[in-house]
């Protein structure tokens, strides 16, 4: 599988709830990379862009109300096959039904505060993380450890 980034938000309710260092561990334990990290409060321009096939569904003001209610935890996580991988950490969208052992399904609480985003596709991952990340902003790097995690 090819070497992909994708864009992973921790959202207002695992900053709050003091999840952010879990969340981070999770992706660094299953051999991921951190290219790129940073605290910002979403507003609502943004928070229309990111979530652009929602804006128009009936629970869209909620989702926007929350996720611009707190700041968030932008991380863009780089690794084979970084998207689905990360998908299956994060569990499914609804944490009532995700799989114990997922961040959701662990941790989560319903379909809004469900703690963390994850794109759902490569197409996605390049979207979302130019939403929130400067070129400049994303490392290339080697982690000593890269013959291990592959
Ligand atoms: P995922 O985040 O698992 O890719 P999507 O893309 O279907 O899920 O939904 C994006 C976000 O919109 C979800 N993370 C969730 O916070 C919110 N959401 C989705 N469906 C609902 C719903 N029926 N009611 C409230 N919020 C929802």
């Amino acid at each position: 599988m090819a070497n992909e980034r994708t864009l992973v938000l921790c959202k207002p309710d695992a900053v709050q709830r003091g999840f952010m260092g879990q969340i981070i561990a999770r992706f660094e334990r299953k051999g991921l990379k951190v290219a790129g990290l940073k605290m910002l409060l979403i507003d609502e321009g943004l928070a229309a862009r990111h979530y652009q096939e929602h804006v128009e569904k009936p629970f869209y003001p909620h989702l926007r109300d929350f996720i611009t209610s707190s700041p968030v935890l932008a991380m863009a996580i780089e690794g084979d096959n970084a998207v689905e991988v990360v998908r299956a950490l994060m569990g499914t969208t609804n944490p009532q039904k995700a799989q114990p052992g997922t961040i959701r399904g662990d941790f989560g609480i319903n379909l809004t505060k469900n703690l963390v985003h994850g794109s759902d596709s490569s197409e996605s991952a390049q979207r979302e993380l130019a939403l929130f990340f400067t070129d400049h902003e994303l490392y290339e790097y080697d982690l000593t450890i890269s013959p291990w995690l592959s």
